[in-house]
């Protein structure tokens, strides 16, 4: 029973870089009004019309929870709060609270308020952490790697995204109000703000600090390859898989791919439009281990075939349309 509660789109860790981008894109449009957790504050950009109420606070204080859901139906869940890749592996405890628990908790209350008069959809950003390739050597040789394939994770986070991708799953087929999806994303690069905690990191780092005009010490070796992916074209496939049609899905997580690029590649493409770019390397091998075990490229044909993943730039435009100029206007006006 809704019991007089007003129906809100939730997003937790909405401080974060999705959580700006997402909040950003739906702020202004139709829809549910919009209720944001985070422990941090949100950036001081204004967060639209829809923006109702900001919860700055912990997801794993139940009083949190209690407040909200004495006043608020979240009729749609993005769960984003985590703790990221690199630093998860350096507070162990305090990531499985996160990122496990956290997540299982707020699934088990949207499972008890779901009903399938009163639905509760529920969208899960993943990971390419969820993969764990054996060696340098497996990854060089595997293709773009599918949903199914090497289903092992090297890292805490990748372990505790891939079990929260089957614990939603599990809870929704037990739950016919529930209807949970999950999004494998690949490393993200935002023109507006710069990771914190994560493995990808160096890619948007070294971009950022090419326009800053600093020198960077890349903590990976110049072969290191993962796929990339723009903010915005990522944004947009996790609204595409939010918004369609459950009939439309053949799974429950999907991935999105992105560019595969290595180190010194992106170095190479950079320094075109920024060819002062000074970049030393000073390898952290836990780093760079972690990056060995991630794919270099993701299969997405399922998320392109189920839910129209279509993103806008390619590996030019990416850099060219995007990346650069919204750079260059934010260090240099
Ligand atoms: P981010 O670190 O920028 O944002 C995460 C947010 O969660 C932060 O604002 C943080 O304050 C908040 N948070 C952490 N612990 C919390 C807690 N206990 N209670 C409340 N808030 C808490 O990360 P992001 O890049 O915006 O990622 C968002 C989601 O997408 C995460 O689940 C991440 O694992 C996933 N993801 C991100 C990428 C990427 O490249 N950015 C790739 C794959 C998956
Ligand atoms: C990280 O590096 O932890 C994230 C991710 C790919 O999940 N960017």
């Amino acid at each position: 029973m809704s019991g007089g509660r007003i129906p809100v789109t939730l997003i937790t860790g909405a401080a974060g870089e999705i959580g700006q981008a997402l909040l950003q894109r739906l702020a202004g449009g139709p829809g549910d009004p919009i209720v944001t957790v985070d422990l941090r504050p949100l950036s001081t950009a204004g967060p639209g019309d829809r923006h109702r109420e900001h919860c700055q606070g912990d997801i794993l204080d139940s009083a949190l929870w209690d407040g909200l859901l004495h006043r608020y139906r979240p009729t749609l869940i993005f769960h984003l709060a985590a703790i990221l890749s690199t630093r998860a592996e350096s507070v162990p405890v305090l990531a499985h609270r996160v990122n496990a628990d956290g997540a299982a908790r707020l699934l088990a209350m949207a499972a008890e308020f779901a009903s399938p008069d009163e639905p509760i959809r529920f969208v899960f950003p993943s990971s390419i952490a969820v993969y764990g390739l054996p060696s340098q050597e497996a990854k060089d040789a595997a293709a773009a790697v599918s949903e199914d394939e090497h289903l092992d994770p090297a890292t805490l986070y990748g372990a505790q995204k891939l079990y929260v991708e089957r614990l939603g799953a599990t809870i929704a087929r037990l739950n016919d109000g529930l209807d949970f999806r999950a999004v494998r994303l690949p490393g993200l690069i935002s023109a507006d703000t710069l990771p914190q905690g994560g493995t990808s990191d160096w890619a948007p780092e070294l971009i950022h600090a090419a326009a800053r005009r600093e020198p960077y010490s890349c903590f990976v070796s110049q072969g290191a390859r993962l796929p990339f992916c723009a903010m915005p074209d990522a944004v947009e496939g996790v609204l595409r898989l939010a918004f369609c049609e459950k009939a439309s899905l053949s799974r429950t997580a999907y991935n999105l791919g992105g560019h595969s690029l290595s180190a010194a590649e992106i170095i190479a493409r950079v320094a075109r439009d920024f060819p002062d770019l000074d970049v030393r390397f000073q390898l952290d091998r836990g780093r760079d281990r972690i990056v060995a075990s991630w794919p270099g490229a993701v299969d997405d044909t399922a998320a392109r075939r189920d839910f129209g993943f279509a993103p806008e730039h390619d590996e030019e435009t990416l850099f060219s349309r995007y990346l650069i100029p919204g750079i260059r206007r934010r260090y240099q006006g």
